[in-house]
Order: structure tokens, then sequence, then C-alpha cells
């Protein structure tokens, strides 16, 4: 019998940390390709759009099924995943530049792969403070948000963060997604914006001991997103209870930062902050999404980021579909809204 080095390690396949990558072969992708080129409008009946692209993505190959089905649920797999060769739209309309979506996409294939692979994660959820509610968020860049810390953003880099929800319970960090999904429509002119991965668990090893600790006490106020103090506080902080921005097991930790400021309590916790973003810099794992590829975001076991990259606004902008995904929709039920199934306050 032939050793590996994963027998010898005890290692699991498809464990640890570092970016996944699974490549659909040609054949899948085409036929994949065919079923979703008949997909109504998701947004017209988006139980019924999961289900089938559950159907059509049950296609997938066993081995790649399984591997994105256990970084779905398992605390040792991988933080972020890359899936490349998906199934594109035939004909791709100008770039929205208003971070709402196209009015010209008559094809669903690129919504179509989004549910799909969401649908192997979990259940993808709208919020009311973030793109109105819907399921489907268009990434884009928009004029006059080019330097804010948002997906809007273009020209500054957009800080390593966690997308986290205002909730009126005082934690960001338990109603927001545990994962995203970007599916990838066009890259930038130059193809040089980068969408970058750190996994808590690289961040806590590269830690001292001292920062780390600190990092794990209640000493930080997390800022809601810009989308909730623009339209509830006329743009002032609201910030959360004082929160660890590391937390969890040694094995598993989990991290939560906002994009949207954060505050430290103390000098050492402002300090400790500091390293962090340092910290997240060495360890990320980068990538320049392209079409047909999609990244796969555990929002819990890391955090990401994005470097700047110039807009044009000429119609062929960088232009990302996303979707927030929850395991269960039964632990948010508290915000649930009372009008869509899958929308929360
Ligand atoms: O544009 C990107 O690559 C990522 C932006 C981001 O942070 C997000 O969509 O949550
Ligand atoms: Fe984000």
């Amino acid at each position: 019998m032939t050793m590996t080095v994963a027998d010898i390690l005890g290692v699991r396949p498809g464990t640890g940390t570092g970016l996944a990558v699974w490549e659909l072969p040609d054949a899948v992708r085409d036929e994949l390709g065919r079923e979703l080129a008949a997909l109504p409008d998701p947004s017209a009946d988006l139980d019924r759009a999961t289900a089938r692209c559950h159907q059509i993505f049950a296609r997938l190959p066993l081995e790649m099924l399984q591997q994105i089905l256990d970084f779905g649920r398992h605390p040792d797999t991988p933080g972020v995943a890359l899936v490349g060769n998906l199934p594109v739209d035939g004909v791709l309309p100008a770039t929205p530049h208003d971070g709402g979506p196209s009015r010209e996409k008559t094809g669903f294939v690129a919504e179509g792969v989004l549910l799909g692979l969401s649908g192997l994660l979990g259940e993808p959820v709208g919020m009311l403070t973030e793109k109105d509610g819907r399921i489907v968020h268009d990434v884009v860049p928009v004029p006059g948000g080019e330097r804010t810390q948002t997906n809007q953003g273009s020209r500054a880099p957009l800080n390593f963060h966690s997308d986290i929800v205002y909730d009126a319970v005082g934690r960001y960090d338990l109603a927001n997604p545990d994962f995203l999904v970007l599916n990838c429509l066009r890259a930038d002119h130059e193809g040089r914006a980068v969408t970058s991965y750190a996994d808590a668990r690289d961040i806590t090893a590269a830690l001292s001991e001292d920062v780390l600790t600190t990092l794990r006490s209640p000493l930080f106020r997390l800022n809601a997103p810009g989308g909730y103090t623009r339209a509830h506080a006329g743009g002032r902080e609201v910030l959360s209870d004082p929160v660890p921005v590391i937390g969890g097991a040694a094995a598993y930790p989990e991290i939560a930062v906002s994009a949207n400021g954060v505050r430290a309590m103390t000098t050492a916790a402002a300090t400790a902050l500091l390293r962090l973003q340092e910290v997240c810099r060495s360890v990320a794992q980068p990538v320049r999404l392209r079409p047909g590829q999609a990244l796969l975001v555990n929002n819990r076991k890391g955090v990401h980021a994005r470097s700047e990259f110039t807009p044009r606004y000429d119609g062929f902008d960088r232009w990302l579909q996303r979707t927030y995904v929850r395991r269960s929709l039964w632990s948010i039920r508290h915000r649930a809204s009372p009008a869509a199934r899958r929308v929360h306050l």
C-alpha cells in the first residue's frame, strides 16, 4: 500500500488554511450553462430559483461537490475557496454604476451560478440595511464612493474586515452572514483589483501572546456598516457593545472586524488593532477575480479586503455579484421581515 503525505500526517484532504481551488470540467460547465440559460429572473420567486439552482449544481462532479459541502460545514476546512471555469452569460450588458442591479440584463446565468454555489453553503439572505434587502447584490464602483470603506469603493483600498450587520442587541457579529459568495462578471479595466483573505488561524499563529490576549478581550466597539449609519444616524457612529475581535477555541478562532471603523477602548487595544491589520496583510491569500470565477468566503474564519483599482464609469467597470449566506435562518428569526421570507431587518 502506498502512503500519501496526508496518511502520514493524519490530515484529511481539504483541511487547514489556504486557498482551496476547484475548476469545473468544460463539459460540466457547458451542461450547467445550458440549464442556467433557461432560468427565469430569480428575484420573481427566490425559493423556486434556489431549488432549481440546487438541482442544477447537484450535478457537479461528486468529489468537487463534497469538497464544497465540506467547506461549508466543517470547522477545520479552509476559509476561502475559488471556483473556476463556471458558466457565464452569453451577453453581458453595461456594468451598472448606481450599486443597484442592471436593468438591461436579460439572462440570469450569473445569478444562477451565485445562487447555486450559495445553496451548497447555506441559505442566501437579504438584509434591509444592505442593498435594500436584495438577495443578489451588485458590487460595482459607484461615483462618489471611490474612497469609502464600502463595497462601492475603488480608488482607496478596502481594509481587512468582516461583513457585519447592525443589530439592536448590540452585537453586529451574530446576525451577519456566515459566508459571502462573490461571482465575477467583469474584472476591472487593468485587471488590478485584488480580493484578499486572511484566515484567523494564520493570524493568531503570527501574533504575539500579549497582542492576541488583547484582541481576545472585550475592548473594542464595532461601528455599524456605512449603509446603516447613513440611513439612521446621519453618518455618525453607531457603536456595538464592547466585544473581543477574536474569539472561540484556539484551534478554530472566529474574527470580527468592521470596515467602517473599530473603536479601541484602551491604548493597548489600539496598538493591537494596528498590529492586526499588519498581520492580516502578511498572511493574506490574494486573488484577482476573473469572469467565470467565484470566491467562497467564510465570514467567521477570516477577514477579507480589496485593493484599489481605477474606475472609468464607461460601462466596462469591475462587476461582481454577491450573496450573503447563513447556515440557518432560524437563529436570525427575530429580524425576519413579515413581507418576504428571505429578507431580514
Ligand atoms: O470587491 C471585493 O473584492 C470585495 C468587496 C467586499 O468586501 C464585499 O463585497 O464584501
Ligand atoms: Fe466585505
